[in-house]
């Protein structure tokens, strides 16, 4: 990863924060993107040296768009691209989900990951080079309950990293997804709304990943030969079997 130019969104928190300081230590130059400049800047100073801070909201089309063209002509030649940023919000039926939650899944999930691909690309191909690497989850593999929402927006996320790869290929721009399971970050936590002690029994038991383990696997997707694409990586807590068969410790 030595001199590679990363930019990673959603790196204020969680798998974002983890990866940025993996691919950092292994000599990537990070462009760290997120909603919350204090964050940002915390996490640029835990990784020292230089890097390019974007503070946007990926659901914002225009905002996207005008952070990417910001930036300072040497780093809009990015070899990396990590969409992680997106979030779960609320676990409930379709007959009584929250609209307003629809839309921050739909919206940031699936347009925003889509937003930042499109205005990250035009710099990848006229480099004749580049990777992106799609957050996805186990959620777009498999639907659970009360999660239609949710669930549909990682699916997106699969497809259209399938679709991605398929019209990428003739540029030669490698293109995958990871796909994690049960993460133990602040996901839960967004996802009740604040409710910590519910976030909690998400993870009871479980020994579930840590965002360092899933910042290590996306650092070997970044790090295999030119040649190669890990086109579909999902990584579960060898507890977890699939989205809702678990051998909890009791
Ligand atoms: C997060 C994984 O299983 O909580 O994307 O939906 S899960």
């Amino acid at each position: 990863m030595k001199n590679k130019i990363v930019l990673i969104t959603g790196a204020t928190s969680g798998i974002g924060w983890a990866t940025a300081l993996t691919l950092a230590k292994a000599g990537a130059q990070l462009i760290l993107c997120g909603r919350r400049t204090e964050k940002l800047k915390a996490l640029a100073k835990e990784i020292g040296g230089t890097t390019q801070l974007l503070t946007f909201d990926v659901r914002d089309k225009d905002a996207v768009f005008k952070a990417i063209a910001s930036l300072p002509d040497p780093w809009k030649s990015i070899d990396l691209l990590v969409n992680n940023a997106g979030n779960a919000h609320g676990l409930d039926p379709v007959q009584t989900a929250s609209l307003e939650d629809w839309d921050a899944m739909i919206d940031g999930n699936v347009k925003g990951l889509m937003y930042v691909t499109k205005a990250v690309l035009p710099h990848m191909i006229a480099a004749k080079k580049g990777q992106i690497i799609n957050l996805g989850s186990i959620a777009g593999k498999e639907v659970y309950p009360n999660g239609s929402a949710y669930c549909s927006s990682k699916a997106a996320v699969d497809f259209f990293t399938r679709g991605l790869r398929i019209d990428l290929n003739p540029l030669g721009i490698r293109v995958g997804a990871i796909h994690p399971g049960l993460v133990e970050t602040e996901f839960s936590e967004i996802r009740f709304k604040g409710d910590q002690a519910r976030a909690k029994t998400v993870y009871d038991g479980i020994e579930a990943l840590t965002a360092e383990e899933v910042a290590d696997a996306i650092l070997y997707m970044a790090q295999v030969p030119e040649k190669v694409t890990i086109a579909d990586l999902v990584i579960l807590p060898t507890r977890q079997a699939n989205a809702y068969v678990n051998n909890r410790i009791n």
